[in-house]
């Protein structure tokens, strides 16, 4: 009897003919996030059973409370590559510092990963989704242990990015720059299954994505973008529909299927917004462009962005084509001042 469903190792393994030099190396390395996962999607299932959930006491390098399951979605993100051995350094949202991996069989790995172990962790007692994001490089530096050189590449350099959502249900869903696809956990038997072949944002969107209740420190362009979105106006689809969630992989995730643009701007205070460059908006930026989609701080293509420090943080226009670019129209129009050289 033929399997009638593809799975995630085996799409992998079908698809490494697509990348160049494949050598099996990136496909070990997607597996190996993908195990992790199940590790943490199985902890965060049980989160309002187990002890597991409140505070583990410890701040991370954001100062921000560390929840157990941020520090335990670390551990397991961390524990796979290190074995895996395909990857020689991780950047995390949890650490400081890049984390070298110096073992023997990492230490020659060829990628460098960075990643966001459990972002909007901050929603786990409401039971909201939540989810990790990760990026994909390959090494520049050529011989001894990884650096930070390795990891302030601009987001166009990405291997593969993608992220994990732990809803309703559980889905992978990533790109190696040959289209994006999706795949959902079957808990009974642990593999993840190729379910949302090919995504690509609808033609045109009618949601909008922003935490209006920081209105008034926003720039003119976005205020006056807010109120296009709520202008009558049957032929555009407006008014558009609000929705914000606070997860920004759950509200990525909604908006690519549904067709929506999600919106964390700088405001006065910080110019440079919330949200993480390398290990947030890069890898839903290259996302977004493999589903036909558009992303930037307002300005600048996210993916051309050349960072210059781990956590630094850049605003996120991202969703359709055209709903991006009409904003971006707005911030042009009204708050060109707002452009970071
Ligand atoms: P705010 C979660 O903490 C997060 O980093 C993203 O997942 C989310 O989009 C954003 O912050 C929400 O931030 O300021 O609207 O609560």
């Amino acid at each position: 009897m033929e399997m009638k469903f593809k799975t995630l190792t085996g799409f992998i393994i079908e698809k490494q003919a697509d990348y160049p030099q494949a050598s099996g190396e990136l496909s070990r390395l997607l597996s190996d996030i993908g195990i992790a996962a199940k590790f943490v999607n199985r902890e965060i299932n049980q989160a309002g059973l187990g002890e597991v959930m409140g505070f583990a006491g410890e701040v991370n390098v954001q100062g921000e409370e560390q929840k157990k399951l941020d520090i335990y979605a670390n551990e397991q993100f961390i524990a796979a590559l290190k074995s895996g051995g395909e990857c020689c350094a991780i950047g995390s949202e949890e650490n400081e510092n890049i984390i070298i991996l110096e073992n023997d069989i990492s230490k020659h790995g060829k990628y460098v990963v960075a990643i966001d172990p459990l972002d909007g962790s901050s929603n786990i007692e409401s039971n909201v989704s939540i989810g990790t994001l990760f990026s994909i490089y390959r090494r520049r530096t050529v011989r001894g242990p990884a650096t930070l050189e390795d990891f302030l590449q601009p987001g166009r350099n990405l291997v593969a990015s993608g992220y994990v959502i732990y809803g309703s249900s559980t889905m992978m869903v990533y790109t190696t720059g040959y289209g994006v696809n999706g795949f959902t956990l079957d808990p009974s038997v642990g593999i993840f299954i190729l379910s949302h072949p090919d995504m690509k944002y609808p033609g045109t969107g009618s949601i909008y994505s922003i935490n209006e209740a920081n209105y008034f420190s926003f720039p003119e362009g976005v205020r006056q973008y807010i109120r296009y979105c709520q202008e009558d106006d049957l032929e555009t689809f407006r008014p558009y529909s609000t929705r914000y969630i606070g997860s920004m992989v759950a509200d990525f995730h909604r908006n690519l299927i549904r067709g929506g643009i999600f919106i964390y701007p700088g405001t006065r205070k910080n110019k440079k917004g919330k949200l993480r460059l390398i290990y947030e908006s890069n890898p839903v930026a290259f996302l977004a462009e493999q589903a036909g989609g558009r992303a930037s701080d307002g300005f600048r293509r996210i993916l051309d962005i050349q960072p210059t420090t781990l956590h630094e943080r850049s605003p996120l226009f991202i969703g359709p084509n055209n709903m991006v670019k009409k904003a971006e129209e707005f911030m042009n129009l009204y708050s060109s001042d707002f452009k970071i050289e």
